[in-house]
């Protein structure tokens, strides 16, 4: 079998396209609900100890599968989406990919890993390391689904194969997959949990055989030299050290200020995200951001962004339509929340034309 071909995208590039992307959802996650005490969450892996399902005698850590949430919104029909995995452990594909749902029509969700120093039980330093492993194990593929027109393109990066040595190596790295192996080595669990991803990157790699692009794998090519720092956020946050969501948060906004210069609306939900970039009356953040609640925010990014279109097609708004991103953690984004990300990304990402409409009453 040969060998398969490389998209080189460059950063550049992007930045030079017309497109326009009507909301970017990110999900950071954390794999928990963490800022409210580690509680388990639709995205917890199998047999991840977390206050309300710790590992222990009579359990062994969440009884339940890691849900997959990216692959499904391919299949929902809608005309044109943007879909990806990311990891800001791999900076030039993250950002690349930030840029590229941002430069995409139709709308684009993007799910990122976050590592979380105090709810994965580790010390701060090692989070870049077990951030990076989690790629490397088969963890946590990296790929990207562009759908046009309503058929699916599906390419990936890197983490598609599983590498059982340094997924137990990522386990064992982590205070809450300790009891699986003391006090006593937990043989069925930690095949258990290493075949449930197996079988997440089988179903993967049938999709990318089935609706693959022509070039599958997709690489980012980001001169980091040129690249500006963030305008977005000032320095300092409340989130601990080494926090995953700091490094999606500084990332993100890298992209995204090469991207939408100023002009940019930031929605969040509750989240670690949102109460340690807000404290005090005083936010962290330099341009427009709304906290809304827990599960509603995307509801509210769709319906900034929809309102600046409406307003400028009938001509009460002259300026150009701000970006427009909202961040959620796996909680809001899963859990509670899920059918209002679930409906506010399936319109903005069929619907665009409505405005076509309301331009003729
Ligand atoms: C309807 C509702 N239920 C519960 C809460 C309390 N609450 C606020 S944030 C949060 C957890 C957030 O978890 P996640 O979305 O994973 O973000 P993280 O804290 O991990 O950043 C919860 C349960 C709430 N604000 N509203």
């Amino acid at each position: 079998m040969s060998k398969p071909e490389r998209n080189v995208i460059k950063f550049e590039d992007i930045l030079a396209r017309d497109g326009k992307c009507n909301v970017l959802f990110l999900n950071y996650d954390n794999e928990a609900f963490m800022n409210t005490g580690i509680q388990e969450s639709g995205a917890t892996p199998p047999h991840a100890s977390t206050t309300t399902g710790p590992g222990g005698e009579k359990i062994p850590g969440k009884v339940g599968v890691k849900q997959d949430l990216v692959t499904p919104f391919a299949f929902y029909g809608t005309k044109s989406l943007f879909l990806a995995t990311a990891n800001p452990a791999y900076p030039a594909d993250f950002m690349g990919k930030v840029a590229d749902a941002l430069k995409s029509n139709g709308s684009a969700f993007i799910q990122s890993i976050a590592d979380c120093m105090r709810g994965w039980r580790h010390p701060a330093e090692d989070a870049v390391k077990i951030s990076k492993l989690a790629t490397d194990c088969g963890y946590w593929p990296l790929y990207t689904v562009r759908v046009k027109d309503g058929i699916p393109t599906f390419s990936y990066y890197r983490g598609l194969d599983i590498d059982k040595e340094k997924f137990v190596e990522y386990l064992k790295s982590m205070g809450r997959f300790r009891h699986l192996f003391k006090p006593q080595f937990l043989e069925k669990e930690i095949d258990e949990l290493i075949y449930y991803t197996e079988q997440r990157n089988l179903k993967l790699k049938g999709l990318i055989e089935q609706f693959g692009a022509e070039k599958p794998i997709d690489f980012y090519q980001v001169n980091r030299r040129t690249l500006e720092p963030q305008q977005h956020l000032h320095p300092g946050h409340g989130l601990c050290p080494g926090c995953g969501a700091g490094m999606v948060l500084n990332q993100m906004a890298t992209a995204a200020t090469a991207v939408a210069g100023n002009n940019i609306i930031y929605v969040n939900n509750t989240s670690c995200s949102e109460v340690s970039t807000a404290k005090d009356f005083v936010t962290s953040w330099k341009v427009p951001w709304v906290h809304h609640l827990f599960e509603s925010g995307a509801t509210i990014a769709e319906g900034i962004s929809t309102t600046y279109k409406i307003l400028k097609s009938k001509g009460l708004f002259n300026g150009e339509v701000p970006y427009v991103i909202h961040i959620a953690g796996d909680g809001s984004t899963y859990d509670i929340g899920f059918q209002f990300l679930k409906a506010a990304l399936i319109r903005t990402s069929s619907f665009v034309e409505m405005n076509e409409y309301l331009k003729q009453n």
